[in-house]
């Protein structure tokens, strides 16, 4: 939420959106929610400040006023169970998500009913029942607390989002760099509201910020941004819709295919991840979609021979298939994808069209997932084979230094192609 631009902090806005054609997405209840909750938290306040200059509320208070457009704009779009991360301004943030106003002014006297036993006072107040994490009096403080909580929201598959309110001052602490760094690196629901009133403590906007434009930092971050008059409670409305259904949907770059499948399995899952596909580039759905595990793929079909290649070793295996077929052996190649699970079924089914199996895998031979492979088709499709099942692995030896040693060491594709090269003609 922004008040820089051509008007003034302070300048009063003109249109401030009553006629907008916005307001008809309103019914008249959320209008009266709306109104009723901003003028709640005015009034708390009011009171706050008229107690505290008396000298009644010990420590200090930050009062929200003209800011309430903000917060019950945005939390006017979440639910109970979502989650908000205050600032050291935070009555507003915390009536808008539903705290209990008596057991805040309880908290803000130090009482032991307060909403933290008033333990906290008005910079600490915290409702973990209302998703509200807390006010803070670190500037800065709430938005690795947030991403912590949406990083819950989704690991916990929930549709939860998480709200990190942070002002202009604290917009420029590393805190926030982090948190939005991460939360665009791990695709979480988080949602990052900079208050922009023109200050932190007595200091500009414009001389703080490097940039001067807050809002277009968030390019730099890979994540999207827009930039309203935060005393416009439906510009912030309007803003808040779609930032929250994005950040709800999980909008974004995601993971696909077997790594989202091994996210959202219930169980430990061991994902081997092979430095070597980096570079590979290839089309892949721009939607996400999950590999079930246990599902072996077959790459190619071809009734000479069976490989099955492990990990980068199907790469190696098409290489040496296309070879292969330029020889007039047509091979089979199936990348199992996941070894535990493994699809036992795809590879003994096509042993059984074939008669011949090579296993290509990088790991050492001994106790590997070649020899398993190597054993269950032994065991359970002995009858099918023409030839002895054979391997090839890299050797029973540590993975040497030297380049050049490694790259001999690495199953090649002229590997595979000799090893069925010899499996036609032991047969
Ligand atoms: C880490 C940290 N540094 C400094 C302070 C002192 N401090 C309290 S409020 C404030 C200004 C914050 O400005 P801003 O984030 O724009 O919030 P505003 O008060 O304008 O809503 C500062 C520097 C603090 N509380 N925490
Ligand atoms: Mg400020």
């Amino acid at each position: 939420m922004d008040w820089s631009g051509s008007r003034g902090p302070m300048e009063p806005t003109s249109g401030i959106g009553f006629e907008s054609v916005r307001r008809m997405t309103l019914d008249r209840n959320a209008l009266l929610q709306a109104y009723t909750t901003m003028r709640r938290i005015r009034e708390f306040e009011e009171r706050v400040n008229s107690e505290f200059v008396a000298g009644h509320v010990p420590g200090f208070v930050h009062l929200y006023s003209g800011e309430e457009a903000i917060a019950v704009g945005i939390c006017m779009h979440l639910d109970a169970g979502d989650y908000i991360g205050s600032t050291h301004r935070g009555h507003g943030h915390s009536l808008a998500k539903g705290c209990d106003s008596k057991r805040m002014m309880l908290e803000i006297f130090g009482k032991a009913e307060g909403l933290c036993a008033g333990k906290g006072g008005s910079m600490h107040i915290a409702d973990l029942e209302r998703g509200m994490l807390g006010a803070n009096a670190i500037v800065g403080g709430s938005p690795p607390l947030v991403i912590g909580a949406a990083l819950t929201a989704k690991t916990l598959k929930s549709d939860r989002v998480a709200v990190a309110f942070t002002g202009d001052g604290g917009s420029n602490q590393g805190t926030i760099f982090e948190a939005m760094n991460m939360a665009v690196v791990l695709q979480l629901p988080a949602l990052f509201v900079i208050e922009n009133n023109g200050y932190g403590e007595g200091t500009a906007v414009e001389y703080a910020v490097g940039a001067k434009d807050l809002a277009r930092r968030a390019a730099g971050f890979g994540m999207p941004a827009v930039k309203v008059d935060g005393r416009d409670f439906f510009a912030v409305y309007d803003a808040a819709a779609s930032a929250v259904t994005r950040a709800r949907a999980g909008g974004g770059p995601s993971s696909k295919g077997l790594l989202i499948q091994a996210i959202r399995d219930e169980d430990p899952v061991i994902f081997l991840e092979h430095t070597k596909f980096y570079d590979l580039e290839g089309e892949v759905p721009a939607e996400s979609y999950t590999v079930p595990f246990g599902e072996a793929t077959v790459l190619r079909e071809g009734g000479d021979a069976t490989i099955v290649a492990l990990a980068r070793m199907t790469h190696v295996a098409l290489e040496a298939a296309a070879a292969l077929a330029e020889k007039g052996v047509e091979v089979t190649v199936i990348d199992p994808r996941t070894t535990s699970p493994l699809d036992e079924e795809t590879i003994l089914e096509s042993v059984g069209t074939t008669g011949r199996l090579l296993v290509v895998d990088e790991s050492n031979p001994r106790c590997s997932v070649a020899s398993e492979i190597a054993a269950v088709v032994a065991e359970r499709g002995f009858r099918d084979l023409k030839a002895p099942i054979r391997r090839v692995t890299a050797p029973h030896t540590p993975v040497p230094f030297s380049p050049i040693l490694e790259n001999a060491y690495i199953p090649s594709a002229k590997a595979v192609e000799a090893a069925v090269m010899e499996l036609m003609r032991t047969s």
